[in-house]
């Protein structure tokens, strides 16, 4: 080969690797953290529940706050309300991160969930032991999901919520989270 032969092939190269790169930057992935913490106007969104009856304060939780039940019946509730995302990519995955902060939070399974579409169906991202849990962010868990679970043509991701084990021999805490769905 030519040295002339061998510079063109190299700069077709380049190119070709060129073009890849930004075909790469173009398909990079949205990440849309949204956080927010129960029962105060901190986050800016709102709180629902069943049952969580019993709020609580202390300087270790966040903003001072949380919600707590007896970790006995699973279809409890408490739900965090968010700005919706949505996207009508083929793929989205939902990342959650708990706040947990509070010698009463012992729940061995806490179990936290998200909608993914505008059904009314949630769906199971992880669970995390309360009682070993590190004092303060938790990584729970992240879930993906594809086209199949898309409802007229798109994925909107607009609450979370986190039950109860069902274990009557502890409690569950409902503080802080932060839902990060990536398209
Ligand atoms: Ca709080």
């Amino acid at each position: 080969m030519t040295t002339k032969k061998f510079v063109s092939v190299l700069s077709a190269c380049c190119s070709i690797l060129m073009y890849s790169i930004t075909a790469i930057q173009v398909s990079a992935v949205t990440s849309t953290p949204r956080f927010i913490d129960n029962d105060t106007n901190v986050s800016g969104y709102s709180n629902s529940r069943y049952g969580f009856s019993e709020y609580m304060s202390s300087s270790s939780l966040y903003y001072s706050d949380a919600r707590i039940q007896n970790s006995g019946n699973s279809s409890y509730s408490y739900h965090y309300h968010f700005p919706t995302v949505s996207t009508t990519k083929d793929n989205i995955s939902v990342e959650i991160k708990a706040y947990l902060n509070h010698s009463r939070f012992t729940d061995p399974q806490a179990t936290y969930y998200a909608s993914v579409n505008v059904d009314d169906v949630y769906y199971k991202i992880g669970t995390i032991n309360q009682n070993s849990a590190n004092a303060g962010w938790n990584y729970v868990n992240t879930r993906s999901f594809n086209k199949n679970y898309k409802i007229q043509g798109a994925f909107v991701v607009n609450e979370a919520y986190v039950c109860p084990s069902g274990n009557s021999r502890y409690e569950t805490g409902a503080d802080a989270v932060y839902v990060t769905p990536s398209y």
